[in-house]
């Protein structure tokens, strides 16, 4: 499908974003890069398929059907399904070795940790496009999965029924070095002398490490950190990923402001789609649902909202991008609205490239590291969403041109931008990048 009101260099940009998602195509998955992720990504599927759904609804269904193969008996939906591919990636299935615990509805291999659910917003979104048959085929097909995956993440991750789910890894998140979780992540699981060894040494660190020769390494993990976070992988692998086991152990719990408001949105979209197709939602379910939108109330202070540590019920406080998503939750009181607006659209955030991941005066701010500081365009995406919920069409429409002109300029998908000159870093071939430009020219 052609946008013909393109002018002829959007139209071009839109060729390269095709162009990307064709090359990233496995089948029915499309992997985040070709060369720095060489799986499937739970969140980047449901990226990638929004995109997807305006070059071909039928491939963006698959797309989001296909995470239904690495579902596990009790609900959980992993944050990589792996591929059958011997390219390298360095948290791979022996750093999990999930199959001694459990099996996948597909047979295939996973990590055993989950990602922001972010399934029921691409189903919505697709089906939107589709015809009233093939969209009720759509929904029954992923719906009993789906449902399952909320179940899962109540049972699971909110045994107290306190409203908010637990993650137990900083990839949970999605968004790995975010200040706040290594804040939290690093004292409580300090480096042995044996991963100090291979960090100051050669050999060991560089075959883990390809990612920082693909791209450069300051734009990259350090790797203490990445060696803590390999660290919290083993703790949970020898709590067999069990949460009950895992709050026994020295992994950092939290709930994270950004996933439980993903979640929040998500809880709408599944409530919907059990409308649509006449099914229900069981009744201690939606009970549960409806304690997060206010249990998210516990995370505001000060005019934003942080993550809270699970263990001592205290607000992690540092700033970062992840206090906006309760806009695209929609739970933000109306009076809130305007200073949580003024801040976002404030030069701490907002330049002409988007939203910062990290506020420019932060002390660890760093402009091309990650989530230190980059703009994601997966974050100016989600956030204008929330802008338009609440009426701020401007600033949404503003946040969603300046992307546009932001990839336009580089020229290329990248994995993320600088806030501060729009140059790109990490991948160049960045697939959830490439789709939302698709999404956002239609
Ligand atoms: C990793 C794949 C993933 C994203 C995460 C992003 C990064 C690194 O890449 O994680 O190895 O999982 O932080 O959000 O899903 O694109």
């Amino acid at each position: 499908m052609s946008v013909p009101s393109l002018p002829a260099d959007l139209a071009a940009l839109r060729e390269t974003a095709i162009d990307v998602l064709r090359d990233n195509d496995l089948g029915d998955i499309t992997r985040p890069s070709p060369t720095l992720y060489p799986h499937q990504w739970l969140w980047d599927s449901c990226f990638i398929a929004i995109g997807l759904r305006r070059l071909d609804p039928g491939r963006a269904a698959k797309e989001v059907l296909s995470l239904l193969r690495g579902q596990w008996p009790n609900g959980m939906i992993p944050h990589v399904i792996f591929a059958e591919t011997s390219d390298f990636y360095h948290a791979g299935p022996q750093r999990w070795r999930c199959d001694q615990v459990t099996t996948t509805a597909g047979g295939v291999q996973s990590t055993g940790v989950t990602q922001p659910p972010m399934i029921a917003e691409a189903a919505v979104r697709i089906a939107a496009m589709m015809t009233p048959s093939a969209r009720d085929a759509f929904y029954r097909a992923l719906f009993p999965g789906l449902l399952r995956f909320h179940t899962w993440l109540y049972l699971e991750r909110d045994p107290d029924d306190d409203g908010l789910v637990t993650l137990v890894h900083s990839w949970e998140s999605g968004m790995d070095n975010t200040p706040a979780w290594m804040e939290i992540t690093r004292p409580a699981a300090p480096l042995g002398v044996r991963a100090l060894r291979r960090i100051n040494g050669g050999d060991a660190l560089d075959a883990l490490r390809r990612d920082s020769k693909e791209v450069p390494p300051d734009e990259r993990l350090t790797s203490g950190d990445l060696f803590t976070l390999y660290r919290i992988v083993r703790e949970l692998r020898r709590a067999h990923y069990n949460f009950r086991e895992i709050r026994r152990s020295i992994v950092p719990l939290v709930q994270d402001v950004a996933f439980n408001a993903i979640l929040i949105r998500a809880n709408e979209h599944l409530t919907a789609i059990a409308a649509e197709i006449g099914q229900t939602i069981p009744a201690w379910l939606w009970r549960s649902m409806h304690r997060t939108r206010e249990a998210i109330e516990r995370l505001h202070a000060d005019g934003t909202y942080y993550s809270r540590d699970f263990r001592t019920g205290t607000l992690l406080r540092h700033e970062t991008i992840s206090g906006f998503l309760p806009l695209y939750a929609g739970v933000v009181p109306e009076d809130r609205v305007d200073e949580m607006v003024k801040t976002l659209t404030s030069p701490r955030y907002w330049s002409r490239f988007g939203i910062a991941s990290v506020p420019l005066d932060d002390p660890g701010f760093l402009p091309r590291c990650y989530w230190q500081g980059p703009v994601w365009v997966n974050m100016n995406w989600l956030i204008a969403d929330g802008l338009e919920r609440y009426g701020r069409l401007d600033a949404a429409e503003n946040l969603r041109q300046n992307t546009i002109d932001m990839i336009a300029s580089s020229g290329a998908m990248f994995e993320y931008y600088s806030p501060l000159d729009g140059s790109g870093a990490g991948s160049n071939r960045f697939s959830w990048t490439a789709a939302l430009l698709v999404d956002l020219l239609a």
